[in-house]
């Protein structure tokens, strides 16, 4: 019988190219939130994921960006340092979109790296039109290194193709070990976290670009009751056109964001939720060191 394997896997690539959506299909779980504003996941979050043979620590991380910021340049530098603990780094690129320039920043970082890089090319039930340009240019870069390996797998992270080869793969790629988790821990990200992240999911749902850059969420409390959980929260927006724009005509958006945050926290919770939200302007929170420490957005 062959040994039990385990360790971790950094799941990254630049903003949109489906890093949450992968964690979330690969667990059966929504650990992680999704949209279609770059930039969603400020967080790096553990997901795990146990097989027969295999316990498989997954960290999703934030989108590798060119934005300038202190919020933004302390994200790629949580990315980069999370990379320092794992077995195997799953380098996600999204097919149906030429390499961007972040992709140039990843790869040098990458071959620097002495551990293997598993492509996996996502969203190949839009298209494959690019699947060549990334494979192209990853082995370029990788011309002559023994490390990082060269495996590439197409894959959708929506539709679940292909995963089943991600994770054989993966499971080959891994050392010999103990499990690291017990199994009945899917993921050890902070509830309160999890709870502010679920909010802010729909801040981006429901509202342009511009404004899910600008809002962070702040849990203030969480109270458990036997049949319902109570939770506060505030919405950060660093001006006063923003929060206008938040709380809507006669109250509307923010409505909608409440009640679509309520139904996801029913189901994290599996009880009644009752949501309080409030809205407060935060001058320039990106780059408060204060603010950003509150939110779990700093580097430990
Ligand atoms: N069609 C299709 N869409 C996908 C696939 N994977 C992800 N998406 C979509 O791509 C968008 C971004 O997905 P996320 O999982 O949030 O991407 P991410 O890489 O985590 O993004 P950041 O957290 O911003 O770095 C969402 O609208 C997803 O529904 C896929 O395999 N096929
Ligand atoms: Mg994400």
């Amino acid at each position: 019988m062959s040994k039990f394997k385990s360790g971790f896997v950094a799941i990254l690539g630049r903003p949109n190219v489906g890093k949450s959506t992968l964690l979330n299909t690969l667990l059966k779980q929504k650990v992680s939130i999704i949209s279609n504003v770059p930039q969603t996941t400020r967080y790096v979050i553990r997901g795990v994921l146990n097989l027969n043979q295999a316990q498989i620590v997954f960290v999703d991380t934030p989108g590798i960006h060119l934005f300038k910021g202190k919020l933004f340049s302390n994200l790629n530098e949580l990315v980069f340092k999370s990379l320092k603990d794992v077995e195997l780094i799953l380098y996600l690129v999204d097919v149906t979109r030429p390499p961007f320039k972040e992709e140039e920043m990843i790869m040098n970082n990458l071959v620097k790296k002495r551990i293997p890089v598993i492509m996996a090319l996502n969203k190949i039930d839009i298209s494959k039109e690019y699947i060549n340009s990334y494979v192209e240019m990853w082995k370029e870069k990788t011309k002559g290194k023994l490390l990082p390996l060269k495996y590439f797998i197409p894959i959708s992270a929506l539709r679940g193709d292909n995963l089943d080869k991600l994770l054989d793969l993966m499971v080959e790629l891994l050392p010999e070990g103990f499990p690291y988790y017990d199994k009945e821990n899917i993921t050890d990200f902070p509830l309160s976290y999890r709870v502010a992240d679920i909010i802010r999911e729909k801040v981006c749902l429901f509202l342009k670009e511009e404004i899910p850059h600008n809002t962070a969420v702040l849990v203030e409390e969480i109270n458990e009751e036997e049949n319902i959980v109570k939770i506060l929260a505030n919405i950060l927006v660093s001006k006063p056109s923003q929060k206008k724009i938040i709380i809507g005509q006669k109250g509307r958006m923010i409505k909608e964001i409440g009640t679509s945050a309520r139904k996801d926290l029913e189901l994290l919770f599996s009880k009644k939720a009752f949501l309080e939200l409030w809205v407060k302007v935060e001058k320039d929170w990106q780059n408060k060191p204060r603010v950003l420490k509150e939110l779990g957005y700093l580097n430990p």
